[in-house]
């Protein structure tokens, strides 16, 4: 029976960069998760009978917001509900399922690589039929909706068992529960050649993987250990927990510090690697080298030919803004359009489904192609198994031939975490009043060239988007950013972009932080960091 509650709006259910993230207490308020789920099916068109995909990266809130969900799919129409096991499906396996099932969309249960737990984070976003996150026309139309909302629809049936595969009918709607790995795992099979890589593994090759107890770990086990042949123990941390074993699933060097220890320590295996809380970012190492996120993509766009699924060439690379411009020097050389997109993977589905992009990326540590609508993890270490696996060189060897091809774009970006929101609007716009001005003003031996905020006309729908991060290019090529992170769940958080370019014949082997100097210096200089928010250093630097 379908019940209708009275409820009334929270005004604070705007979407992000990629869906609502807040605490879990936001969460655990009465109606919070019906009104922002019931505000999506409100905006929603004909999807009487249609499948809805319903998956999340087990932490902390997963499993109840999956029952609340697969009640309201019912009593609002859906005729099919595809549910990971335990309530468990990584961003990109969604994406997949999605699209492999012809699903109308999906709602992903994740807080990405923000902590778990009880007063930690929580998220939903939405995803379209094409697999990708919703853009946004729709994000703004479930905000609208959500300032106006009065009743929800749900009805009166019990939980369904999410640990047991097979169909259920919960008030004539069917809930099937499906094996989250293996429509996944088949899909990577396409892709890339995993006789060489279990060739490669077979004659010595060591690799380490951090799931960082995250919903990476059972896609891990399956592909790396069972399918690829490495030894049990590659894949560490590689049991989901709730609370993530009380860490952040964010790979950088802070959190995922254990990995670089290994990877820059005696006897280190010959690669790296680590996912996030629900599989869509990536970290990549080599035996003493941490291959930047923006230097990723460029070298995966250089070399994606090497795998089957991309022998015949791509049709363009996508990257967000701050990412640096490494990636732009392998679409001159192969003469492929570069598409510069906001952040926000929401930003390249138009690009991929029109064909216009292979390869996308962000310096956010996401990396994914057109297989499916997300950045994705284990897809980014797989193809980089697979190039090592057809060059068989290091990581290191790699990355030193392609700046000397290429040319190497120096890159770090600097987070001031959990800053007044006040101190930090402040901070962004002065700076933004000030950029006419900026021009030809020289810091820290840097002269800005132009300066300016970033907006985006996307060229397939033709939507605009206005206010994407202030830009101060200097004379030479170097470039900072400055942002605010729009998936922080508490105060603000400014980011700090940061990129110099060194040419083929220039030095290739300089210590980042170095090379980067002048710019921090200029940074600070020109948006006043230190005068804004009290801080003279950042929280992480990635
Ligand atoms: C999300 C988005 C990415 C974005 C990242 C950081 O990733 O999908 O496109 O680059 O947030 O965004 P911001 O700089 O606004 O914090 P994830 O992995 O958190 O879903």
């Amino acid at each position: 029976m379908t019940l209708t509650i009275p409820t009334a709006p929270f005004l604070d259910q705007k979407p992000g960069t990629s869906g609502l993230r807040k605490k879990v207490r936001v969460f655990q308020q009465p109606h919070y998760a019906e009104n922002f789920v019931q505000s999506v099916f409100d905006v929603l068109d004909n999807f009487d009978g249609q499948t809805l995909v319903l998956g999340g990266d087990g932490r902390f809130l997963n499993r109840e917001v999956i029952q609340t969900a697969i009640r309201m799919a019912a009593a609002n129409g859906f005729g099919r509900v595809l549910v990971g096991l335990g309530g468990i499906l990584s961003t990109p396996a969604a994406s997949n399922v999605i699209r492999k099932y012809g699903a109308f969309g999906g709602l992903i249960l994740s807080a990405s690589h923000n902590p778990g737990g009880p007063d930690e984070d929580f998220g939903i976003k939405y995803n379209i039929g094409n697999g990708g996150p919703a853009p946004e026309k729709i994000t703004d139309a479930i905000y609208a909706r959500s300032t106006v909302i009065d009743r929800y629809m749900t009805v009166d049936a019990p939980d369904i068992n999410l640990d047991r595969l097979g169909e259920t009918q919960v008030s004539g709607m069917t809930v099937a529960v499906i094996d989250p790995v293996t429509d996944y795992a088949e899909l990577m099979e396409q892709l890339f050649d995993f006789g060489a890589i279990r060739e490669l593994i077979a004659g010595g090759f060591r690799l380490s993987f951090d799931a960082m107890h995250a919903v990476t770990g059972p896609y891990a086990h399956e592909i790396l250990e069972r399918r690829l042949g490495a030894p049990a123990g590659t894949v560490v941390n590689g049991t989901p927990l709730p609370d993530f074993g009380g860490h952040h699933p964010d790979p950088n060097m802070v959190h995922a510090h254990e990995l670089f220890d290994q990877m820059f320590g005696p006897n280190a295996p010959d690669f790296g690697a680590a996912s996030d809380g629900d599989g869509d970012r990536n970290l990549i190492l080599g035996r003493n080298i941490f291959v930047t996120p923006s230097d990723s993509l460029a070298a995966l766009a250089a070399n994606a030919h090497l795998a089957p699924g991309y022998a015949s060439g791509i049709t363009g690379i996508a990257r967000s803004m701050p990412t640096s411009g490494a990636a732009d020097r392998v679409a001159h050389a192969l003469g492929l359009p570069l598409h510069e997109t906001p952040t926000g993977w929401k930003f390249f589905g138009n690009l991929l489904d029109a064909g216009m992009a292979t390869i996308c990326g962000e310096e956010s540590a996401g990396t994914g192609s057109d297989h499916v609508r997300e950045k994705d993890g284990l897809w980014a270490v797989l193809l980089w198994l697979n190039i090592l696996a057809v060059r068989r060189e290091s990581v290191a060897a790699i990355m030193a031939g392609h700046w000397k091809r290429f040319g190497r774009n120096y890159y770090a970006r600097h987070d001031y975490e959990g800053l007044e929101s006040i101190a930090a609007e402040r901070l962004m716009n002065e700076l933004r009043v000030a950029l006419p001005a900026l021009p030809g003003r020289t810091t820290a031996s840097l002269t800005v060239a132009p300066a300016d905020e970033f907006e985006y006309l996307d060229p397939v729908d033709g939507s605009l988007s206005r206010a994407q991060g202030l830009r101060l290019l200097f004379e030479g090529g170097a470039r900072i950013v400055f942002r605010l992170s729009g998936t922080g769940t508490s105060g603000a958080t400014l980011r700090v972009y940061l990129e110099r370019y060194e040419g083929t014949d220039g030095i290739l082997d300089a210590e980042t932080a170095a090379a980067l100097a002048d710019l921090v210096a200029a940074a600070d200089a020109l948006a006043g960091i230190t005068r804004h928010t009290g801080r003279t250093a950042p929280t992480v630097i990635t």
